[in-house]
């Protein structure tokens, strides 16, 4: 996409309600009429349906189901995250492609979709499952200030920011469950993979935007969700992924203010703590009462005897039943 298709998307989507007269519209793009006129006919080529009437000017009617960096750009503040945005029409993983950036001297932000990955991820090597168009699977490179073992608060904080953007965008009450899901009536509807490395930690977010049933594999369907199954509605891909990406970048700088605040607001959403937990570290194995997160984003176990465990992000959690 040009600048200028970028600038007049800038100005339509601000417009939020009604038309744009087409000399306002080249008013607040910085255009010639011409360069408008070329601007309109691409964005319409592409997908966008934009109403031109000659009496009230333009209107956004509906933006193509595809994510493109300057859409999302267009619809964001310059901040942190989404500082830079890549999209690919598919990959292997989005966490590979940051991996790779992180090792150079990219600066923390820069946040990479796909539209497919062939070997998405989730914790210990198990698959994510990110079938075509239909989600939002995407990695955020941050360059966090605190040693390794916090990075927990990543995925805490990512979980939070995600689950009040679907009940933000749905008015579904997505909730967290500790330390990595999201779900909404039950079910997971999205997840969250924080890779860590020396400098640098890599957040990878896939969420189940506007997936079928028939497109979950068998053996997910009971467990699993999108926002469209849930409410019955499809969403602007796009437009979420906006909303998602400011809220992850405030949660993240609210993060390394406070990150007690942040657990306060992810606790209030969470159906892990008071429920009595099994969990699996290496060969041990421990029961408690899931009581609260430390500050490292770390679950504390109560167990019976009343000493606390401190459980971390790659243990193996189950409720017990
Ligand atoms: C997660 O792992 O939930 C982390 C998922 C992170 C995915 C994003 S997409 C962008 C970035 N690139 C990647 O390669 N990954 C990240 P975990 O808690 O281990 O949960 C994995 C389990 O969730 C699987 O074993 C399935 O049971 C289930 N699952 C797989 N795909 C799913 C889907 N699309 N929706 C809901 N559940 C799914």
């Amino acid at each position: 996409m040009t600048d200028g298709t970028t600038a007049i998307l800038d100005a339509l989507h601000h417009q939020a309600s009604g038309y744009l007269t087409l000399a306002e519209l080249q008013q607040r793009a910085g255009l010639s009429a011409s360069r408008v006129a070329d601007g309109l006919a691409e964005l319409q080529q592409r997908g966008y349906q934009i109403e031109v009437n000659p009496h009230f000017g333009c209107r956004l009617v509906e933006t193509p189901d595809q994510l493109t960096a300057d859409g999302i750009r267009a619809l964001l503040a310059a901040r942190v995250i989404g500082r830079e945005i890549q999209v690919f029409a598919e990959t292997t993983s989005t966490n590979d492609v940051v991996a790779r950036l992180a090792r150079t001297a990219t600066p923390e932000g820069i946040t990479v979709f796909a539209e497919a990955q062939t070997a998405g991820r989730g914790r210990r090597g198990r698959v994510w499952h990110s079938p075509r168009g239909t989600g939002l699977w995407f990695s955020v490179l941050l360059r966090p200030p605190w040693p390794l073992e916090a990075h927990t608060r990543l995925t805490i904080a990512a979980g939070s920011a995600v689950a009040r953007t679907i009940r933000q965008c749905t008015q579904l009450d997505a909730r967290v469950k500790w330390p990595n899901d999201v779900t909404v009536q039950g079910r997971k509807v999205a997840g969250v993979l924080t890779e860590a490395g020396p400098g640098y930690a890599i957040l990878g977010i896939g969420v189940n935007v506007n997936t079928t049933a028939a497109a979950f594999p068998a053996e997910l369907r009971e467990q699993a969700t999108s926002l469209r199954l849930a409410s019955g509605r499809g969403q602007d891909r796009v437009e979420l992924a906006a909303r998602l990406l400011a809220a992850l970048d405030a949660e993240y700088a609210r993060a390394q203010a406070d990150f007690d605040a942040v657990a306060a607001a992810w606790a209030e959403r969470c159906d892990t703590l008071g429920q009595q937990l099994v969990v699996t570290m290496g060969t041990r194995r421990v029961e408690g009462l899931a009581h609260a997160l430390d500050g490292d984003g770390a679950l504390l176990l109560r167990k019976d005897n009343g000493q606390i465990e401190r459980i971390c992000g790659g243990d193996i959690v189950v409720e017990r039943t």
